[in-house]
């Protein structure tokens, strides 16, 4: 379904046969709801989020693209999140095999503006996929689309932000024993200790060359959401906590209790394509009941 959401804005539902659902705005390409079958939100978004281009949705999954934070020229996390994307009517055949799943495919484009501030011609397409089950799938392909020979570097993330219940409550699996970037330091390097993250004071976090696979377990709720990812080996994690959280105008002072940033990411070795080369980074998003119940 294609409507008007929030302040007019154009926005594309997926539902699945179980009543599982997903909306993305057009603008940002950005999903900001994922519902299970008993029509729980499992993804956060700020009750301040404004929807008031050209700031960015607070909450959700924005795109990062062609800048992670603030590690380049650019605004914070690049210019795709505050884009109008299109629907893409007619994708390349070898996108098509979504058969039984319902999806949207939306493109950006370099616009004669953006060239003055990114000086490339680039083609993003992203397909928004709810599989039968509900689980989510975005598929972001990137490709150079430069005339003058140039190739162009970039580094990405999606945002996401998940919906958790309680957030001294929950742990992180996967992350263990590996090395990070600690964004509260300098971005000094680290090394995660054995154990599964827990969470008590701000984080913020560039963990590298992860497994693609990534548990964020929801004890309160007795629910696990398992990210899978393809082509981004860091990943992110962050919550502002309560003092940092304050000084964030479109987010409420309490909102740090429930959510957790974990985000797919390509980040300390950045993506570089030639003319004509593609890139591809998957996501995928599924809630199932958790083991970690026990209150180990
Ligand atoms: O991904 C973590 C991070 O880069 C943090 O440093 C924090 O600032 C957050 O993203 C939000 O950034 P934003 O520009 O959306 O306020």
């Amino acid at each position: 379904d294609r409507c008007r959401g929030i302040n007019g804005l154009e926005k594309v539902v997926l539902r699945e046969v179980r009543g599982c659902s997903a909306e993305v705005y057009l603008y940002g390409g950005h999903v900001t709801s994922w519902k299970n079958e008993h029509g729980e939100e499992l993804l956060f978004l700020s009750s301040k989020a404004n929807f008031n281009p050209p700031k960015a949705i607070r909450g959700g999954i924005p795109i990062c693209f062609p800048q992670f934070s603030n590690l380049g020229p650019l605004e914070s996390h690049g210019f795709a999140r505050n884009r109008f994307w299109i629907i893409d009517n007619d994708p390349p055949a070898f996108t098509t095999n979504s058969s039984n799943k319902a999806f949207v495919d939306l493109i950006l484009k370099h616009s004669d503006e953006d060239v003055k501030i990114w000086p490339h011609r680039y083609e993003y397409r992203l397909r928004i996929t709810l599989g039968p089950g509900g689980d989510l799938m975005l598929t972001s392909r990137i490709r150079n689309m430069n005339t003058d020979g140039k190739p162009f570097s970039f580094t990405f993330a999606y945002h996401t932000y998940f919906a958790v219940t309680d957030i001294s409550e929950v742990r992180v699996e996967g992350l263990e024993t590996l090395d990070y970037l600690d964004n509260l330091k300098n971005r000094e390097r680290f090394t995660e200790q054995g154990d599964a993250i827990t969470f008590e004071s701000e984080i913020d976090r560039v963990y590298l060359s992860t497994p693609t696979k990534i548990a964020i377990l929801d004890h309160e709720r007795k629910r696990t959401v398992v990210l899978r990812k393809d082509g981004l080996p860091d990943a992110v994690v962050w919550n502002p906590w309560d003092k940092r959280a304050k000084a964030i105008p479109d987010f409420g002072d309490d909102e740090y209790k429930h959510m957790l940033c974990v985000e797919a990411a390509c980040i300390e070795k950045p993506i570089t394509l030639k003319p004509g080369e593609e890139w591809k980074g998957k996501l995928e998003l599924s809630a199932v009941p958790s083991s970690y119940c026990s209150g180990q």
